[in-house]
């Protein structure tokens, strides 16, 4: 029963921060519902370690507002994103890529997007090739 309660609890409050869109894995990870290697968060954004790494180093960063990709955002996002690109590039020389990395951006289906909250993938430590497939 206390499990029950709880669980509506952390329901609500989900709601209360994020509004009446639907909620992906990430939201889950941001507000800890479900456990993520969360190595840095400020008040607008959180860097975690991506589950299923495509280098030696392979990380997220996330706005903690849930937009859902970016062919969606608009003048009033300039800030955020602003702020997510200049703390993936901080997060990656702290993380000791200064060989150089890859920043990612998918974007629904010819992009290969997968989860709908917007995410810059930070991918580094092997050399990249070009073309991307
Ligand atoms: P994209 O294709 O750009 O939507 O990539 C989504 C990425 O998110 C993908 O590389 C795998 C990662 N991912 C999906 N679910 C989870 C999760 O539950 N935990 C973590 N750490 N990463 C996840």
């Amino acid at each position: 029963h206390d499990d029950e309660v709880s669980k509506a609890e952390r329901a609500n409050r989900a709601q209360e921060i994020y509004g009446t869109q639907p909620l992906t894995i990430f939201s889950k990870i941001i507000d800890r519902t479900i456990p993520a290697d969360i190595f840095y968060e400020d008040k607008k954004c959180v860097a975690f370690r991506d589950v299923n790494p495509q280098a030696p180093l392979h990380f997220l960063v996330i706005p903690k507002t849930p937009i859902p990709r970016i062919s969606e955002v608009t003048e009033d996002d300039k800030e955020l994103l602003g702020h997510l690109l200049v703390t993936a590039s901080q997060l990656a020389k702290k993380e000791g890529l200064d060989e150089g990395y890859r920043l990612v951006i998918n974007d629904g289906k010819h992009g290969a997007q997968s989860v709908y909250h917007l995410h810059i993938h930070v991918i580094g430590g092997r050399q990249m090739g070009w073309p991307p497939g």
